[in-house]
């Protein structure tokens, strides 16, 4: 199967059981807090992160219903990222995945709960049985997400991003600051659903290190690819508004050092992200294709 389509029956496959796992863990639909739940994570959204955490495990012989848990509890923590983000104390934007973002679809606090909710949910679904048979992978699988996602990971990419632009620091910013803040804002997760696939594999020491490589390097050319979205891409088809960092004259690799030498970098990180694949043989050629669809990807 070729890589857009397995993407979409992964997408497909993800919203099912996320609509399930909710049933199971949230607040039902008809209370605010479960409808802002579901708001956040239903109905739109690539799926990308689970996408890494299935066929990263596939590459180990394992089946989607053994990764699908793991995969479902990476994309809790994406939406609730992405529902903190929009929030007007940190991006504010209006629009996400085409519909109103959390606060505007239902108000500031709602969205602040409705975020803190689903990265709990992340770890409920991670220590259940369903999610694997054996407790120390499961241990290993909590730990893997808790460290991309927390202090030392995404929420340090975040704060970083916030502190230059809301508060001017560092004064200079260097292209080195720049790669460093989009490695942990955005790279860290990717990386994590990489090596979470290996773990759930029972990969070696070996290929999980090659995997997390690998994911090192798609999530630094996802961002480059975003930063040029936002440069050049047309706000309908991107889903969010565009030529908004542009516009807050935000550091991007993009507005420090060009859209053509950006594109130099994106196509030498695909080929290094491919390399990484190599020991994995025709196995990756769908990992191989998921990095040129994130380079070069139009939402
Ligand atoms: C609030 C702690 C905290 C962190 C927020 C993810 C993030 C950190 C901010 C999002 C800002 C942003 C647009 C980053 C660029 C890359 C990115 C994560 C894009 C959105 O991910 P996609 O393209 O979105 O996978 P879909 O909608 O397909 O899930």
């Amino acid at each position: 199967m070729m890589f857009v389509q397995r993407l979409g029956a992964v997408a497909a496959l993800i919203e099912q059981r996320l609509e399930k796992l909710l049933d199971e863990c949230a607040p039902p639909a008809g209370e605010r807090l479960g409808a802002a739940m579901r708001h956040a994570m239903l109905g739109g959204g690539k799926r990308f992160r689970p996408f890494l955490v299935i066929e990263c495990a596939r590459l180990f012989g394992v089946e989607e219903p053994r990764a699908r848990d793991a995969a479902a509890a990476f994309e809790c923590v994406h939406c609730y990222s992405l529902a903190h983000d929009d929030l007007p104390a940190m991006d504010d934007d209006d629009v996400r995945r085409g519909r109103p973002t959390v606060h505007r679809a239902f108000d500031e606090w709602t969205a602040i709960l409705a975020g803190d909710a689903l990265l709990t949910l992340a770890f409920e679904i991670m220590a259940r049985e369903a999610t694997h048979p054996d407790p120390a992978v499961r241990v290993d699988l909590a730990r893997v997400l808790a460290h991309a996602a927390g202090g030392r990971g995404m929420v340090l990419g975040q704060m970083l991003d916030l502190e230059a632009e809301k508060r001017g620091e560092p004064a200079a910013i260097t292209e080195a600051h720049v790669r460093r803040l989009q490695g942990l804002k955005t790279g860290a997760l990717i990386a994590a659903a990489c090596e979470a696939g290996a773990v759930v594999g029972g990969a070696s020491t070996e290929d999980r290190a090659a995997l997390l490589r690998y994911g090192t390097d798609l999530g630094l050319a996802f961002q480059i690819a975003d930063d040029l979205l936002d440069a050049e891409g047309d706000a309908t088809a991107v889903g969010k508004a565009t030529g908004k960092d542009h516009a807050a004259g935000k550091a991007t690799l993009v507005s420090l050092i060009g859209v053509d030498a950006a594109r130099t970098q994106l196509d030498e990180v695909i080929e290094d992200a491919a390399r990484q694949l190599a020991p994995f043989g025709d196995k990756a050629a769908t990992l191989i294709e998921a990095a040129r669809f994130a380079a070069n990807r139009a939402h």
